[in-house]
């Protein structure tokens, strides 16, 4: 049985915490005060403590949890006046970001200097990994804690997708809220909306959505930029829709004449070159159609400046309270249309002014926990939801204009592929106070966050859920000694039985399709033929040229039985 805490959004007000009750432990791990929080911890540490000691008690035993509780209580009494121990957490994730793309990660081209603050004052993983090497199913795993590749049609999401994490899952904000945070979105989702077989009503309620999986508070671009419609969902409406101008999403041309990339392309302001022909709005054109919601449309210029005010006014309402934050900005995906103030900052193009601009964004919300006093209370940590890609559909001149720049830093590969560059990105953990600045090789991934957030704030996990979901939170810390994952699963969009599979220093690759798309970031998309199986020593080989799997055949073998048999045992953990 999935235990799944209450889902109604908690009120933006400070509530008083109710008494303590001995009966519901369940009740008690939802309650909304940071002293109560920390009298979780102190009747689990009693109740361990008293179940374990073997002592006469001079109770009987039925009186033993009201014993607890008093003795709970009274230490509540006595601590309730030091901080918490658990930290809010803003989990910002980037989109699209290899690698090299930032300075603190070698990228010399231009800088990146609140990321670099980020990194230089917290952990900067070098094995630090999205799940995936495409979005929906990276998001779907850092959500649900269980590989994407468990589930059917968590690939890459339409317009039009139903949302693909079931409403019954239990997902990391169920946990937070457990927990007893209050929790946001604010950004790209891309997972879907609405029920299986008919998507989201962009007219009515757009249920389910974030609310119905344990977010209290929402505020989306649905899909991709890329993908129709260009409005905002906020809690389950699209944001200023007239009524009288409904809006209509589809994937056929809604009438012969209706204008795009193909009809309409000399007046386009940025040329597609694979796919993204279809309506055309701000000048642009975009995978599928619509018509309709005139007065709800945004600009892509303004996304960037739409999720730091989104985001700065919910941790100012929030201030007071202990918070989970998912901050998913769309930097750098295409189509790359950074604010006006940033184009031409790098003269790389856009795609690397678009990572000026995330920079900025990152910037924005370290200044304003810094003027809410919350940056010692906080644990940021910065990901991106796969590796580079350059030619992602539109005449940007990423290729053109990139010089020297290598996206994918020392790894091969990238969005789409299993090699190192598909997955292996920046991975950056800052909790000031707490966190001893420094560089980390422990493998860490996305998907464990959920599982290291349930160790942080002492909250159990179900045991049927978060299935492949590792506490790595001490090696998210840099705690001495402590350690990441054993061993990791990579993926592409999934359905294909292409995988990575790194252990240590050693690397299987799996591509059941024999062919890997992306292999070379530094040319047009393209599908290049590939053995089913190779092995890279990534100790000796990072950039996963040489296989050894003919000097190797036992590792190659123990590998791929190991991958085999996580694959049919339906979970890891
Ligand atoms: C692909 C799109 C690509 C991008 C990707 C999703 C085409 C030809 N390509 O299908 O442009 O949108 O989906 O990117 O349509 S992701 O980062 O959200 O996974
Ligand atoms: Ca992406």
């Amino acid at each position: 049985m999935i235990r799944r805490p209450d889902r109604r959004p908690t009120v933006a007000l400070d509530l008083p915490a109710p008494p303590p009750s001995a009966s519901d432990a369940r009740k008690l791990s939802q309650v909304r005060t940071k002293s109560v929080h920390f009298e979780i911890d102190v009747r689990r540490l009693a109740q361990t403590l008293l179940s374990r000691a073997n002592f006469p008690s001079p109770f009987p035993r039925p009186m033993l949890p009201l014993l607890v509780t008093l003795l709970a209580s009274l230490f509540l009494t006595a601590t309730a006046a030091f901080p918490a121990a658990q930290p809010n957490v803003i989990v910002i994730m980037a989109d699209d970001l290899g690698f090299g793309d930032l300075s603190c990660y070698g990228a010399t081209a231009f800088k990146t200097p609140h990321i670099d603050q980020l990194a230089a004052e917290g952990l900067r993983f070098t094995s630090g990994y999205s799940t995936a090497s495409t979005c929906t199913p990276t998001r779907y795993s850092f959500l649900t804690g269980s590989y994407a590749f468990r589930r059917k049609g968590t690939g890459i999401a339409p317009p039009n997708g139903h949302l693909v994490v079931p409403p019954d899952a239990f997902t990391i904000a169920d946990l937070a809220k457990t927990a007893g945070y209050r929790t946001a979105v604010i950004g790209k989702w891309h997972l879907g909306l609405g029920i299986e077989g008919r998507g989201p009503d962009w007219n009515g309620s757009i249920k389910p959505g974030p609310r119905e999986i344990g977010f209290d508070y929402n505020f989306l671009l649905p899909t991709t930029n890329d993908r129709v419609p260009q409005v905002y969902v906020e809690s389950d409406r699209v944001v200023g829709l007239d009524p009288n101008d409904p809006l209509w999403v589809g994937d056929r041309k809604p009438a012969e004449d209706h204008p795009t990339g193909i009809s309409h392309r000399t007046t386009l302001k940025m040329d597609w070159s694979h796919g993204h022909n279809g309506t055309i709005h701000n000048g642009i054109s975009r995978i599928g159609f619509y018509t309709g919601g005139e007065a709800a449309r945004f600009r892509d210029e303004d996304l960037a400046d739409k999720w730091a005010e989104k985001s700065n006014a919910w941790l100012e309402a929030n201030r007071n309270h202990p918070f989970f934050l998912f901050l998913a900005s769309h930097d750098l995906h295409v189509p790359r249309i950074p604010h006006e103030r940033f184009q031409g900052v790098t003269g790389l193009g856009y795609r690397a002014d678009s990572i000026v601009q995330l920079d900025w964004q990152v910037g924005e919300l370290m200044r304003t926990l810094d003027r809410l006093g919350l940056t010692d209370k906080t644990l940021i940590v910065f990901c991106s939801d796969n590796g580079p890609v350059m030619d992602d559909g539109y005449k940007d001149l990423a290729l053109e204009k990139r010089g020297q720049h290598r996206a994918g830093g020392p790894y091969r590969g990238g969005k789409y592929s299993v090699y190192e560059g598909g997955t292996r990105t920046p991975f950056i953990t800052h909790w000031k106070g707490r966190i001893t600045p420094g560089v980390s090789d422990e493998i860490v991934s996305t998907i464990d966050l959920a599982a290291s957030l349930a160790a942080l704030t002492g909250t159990p996990l179900p045991a049927d859920a978060c299935l492949d979901s590792f506490d790595v939170s001490a090696a998210l810390l840099g705690r001495p000694g402590a350690r990441g994952r054993e061993h990791l699963v990579q993926q592409d969009n999934g359905g294909d039985g292409n995988f990575g599979f790194r252990v240590g220093q050693w690397k299987l690759v799996r591509y059941d399709t024999k062919s890997a798309r992306n292999l070379v970031v530094e040319q047009t998309l393209a599908t290049t033929k590939v053995p089913q199986f190779q092995l890279f020593d990534l100790a000796k080989d990072p950039f996963e040229t040489t296989d050894v799997l003919a000097q190797h055949p036992e590792k190659g073998e123990e590998l791929r039985g190991r991958l085999a048999a996580l694959i049919a045992a339906g979970r890891s953990r």
